[in-house]
């Protein structure tokens, strides 16, 4: 469905705002350029602070706000999924995973500070999200708790790790739809819908609530994966800032279901996004609003 053009300026404010007010709190959490090990602080600098969507942050304040949260409680979450994020980057990147080039418009980490200092740098990214949540002021301890068992949950055997590895053994190999939907739900929709999390929690959602915006950040998840694997096979490297055609050995939706019919799976993901949000009624507008920019990005 085409957004009116109030609500595309409406998530284009939204998208702004919560880019640069998570650009900050990031900058802000870091240890200032110089500090000791100087090389160990570029490195994480350098992929964390390149201009990324900031999808996942956003999530979580949307959720949050969706919640009637504190915002300013919420950006240290927001800031622990962006550096697992990141961290993820710089690894996915490297010679024994994707052996990616270009990333965020910019030549990848391994290439500029070599492959020891990159992990180096994606470990201590994963250190320091951790580090975010320990000392986010204005969280109770068993939100506290929560929010570290979540994202702890997201990133391991059962989120990203596990997906990563099963997408890594499967390169080469002809897969079927159910095993390519749990590499993605994996690999890319757990983050997606641990942000939706940490942003409750910090709101303190009802059940009810919790129950529908997780249904509503599994299939954004899925969708924005779909979304990447059309833009691998004809987006143009300029205006998404990666490499295109990385996936040339593995299966992907295109190849499953052919353009049409990729654009028509997230079509179905998105209108399911949607309808999850329908109990919020108009509190659910960015939500939607973003979930409408997944089906139509260019990058
Ligand atoms: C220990 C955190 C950790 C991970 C280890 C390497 C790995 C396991 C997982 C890889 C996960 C991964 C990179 C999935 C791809 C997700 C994806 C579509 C990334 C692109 O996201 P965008 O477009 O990027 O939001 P920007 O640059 O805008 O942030």
């Amino acid at each position: 469905m085409a957004m009116s053009r109030k609500s595309t300026e409406e998530l284009q404010r939204y998208l702004l705002d919560g880019r640069s007010a998570i650009d900050d709190a990031l900058d802000r959490a870091l240890p200032s350029l110089g500090s000791t090990p100087p090389a160990l602080h570029e490195a994480m600098r350098y992929t964390l602070l390149s201009p990324g969507k900031r999808l996942r942050g956003i999530v979580v304040l949307a959720t949050c706000d969706l919640a009637r949260g504190s915002r300013e409680v919420a950006l240290g979450p927001a800031c622990a999924v962006e550096m697992v994020h990141a961290a993820s980057l710089i690894l996915d990147d490297l010679p024994c995973m994707d052996d990616a080039t270009l990333r965020r418009g910019q030549t990848v980490l391994h290439k500029v500070s070599g492959e020891a200092n990159a992990i180096l740098a994606a470990v201590a990214l994963l250190n320091a999200a951790f580090e975010r949540i320990a000392t986010t002021p204005g969280l109770r301890d068993r939100a506290r708790r929560e929010l570290t068992q979540q994202l702890a949950a997201a990133i391991g055997a059962d989120g990203l790790i596990g997906g990563q590895l099963v997408d890594l053994e499967s390169t080469g190999r002809r897969l079927d739809l159910e095993r390519l939907e749990y590499i993605h739900s994996h690999k890319t929709g757990a983050l997606f819908t641990a942000a939706a999390e940490l942003g409750m929690l910090v709101g303190g959602a009802r059940p009810r609530e919790v129950e529908a915006l997780r249904r509503y950040a599994k299939n954004l998840g899925l969708a924005f994966q779909i979304t990447d694997d059309l833009l691998d096979y004809s987006g143009d490297p300029e205006t998404t800032g990666k490499d295109a055609g990385l996936d040339r050995d593995k299966t992907t939706f295109v190849d499953l279901c052919g353009i049409d019919g990729a654009r028509r799976l997230v079509d179905d993901l998105i209108d399911a996004a949607a309808t999850a949000l329908q109990p919020f009624g108009r509190k659910g507008r960015i939500l939607a609003s973003l979930a409408e920019f997944v089906r139509g990005r260019d990058r």
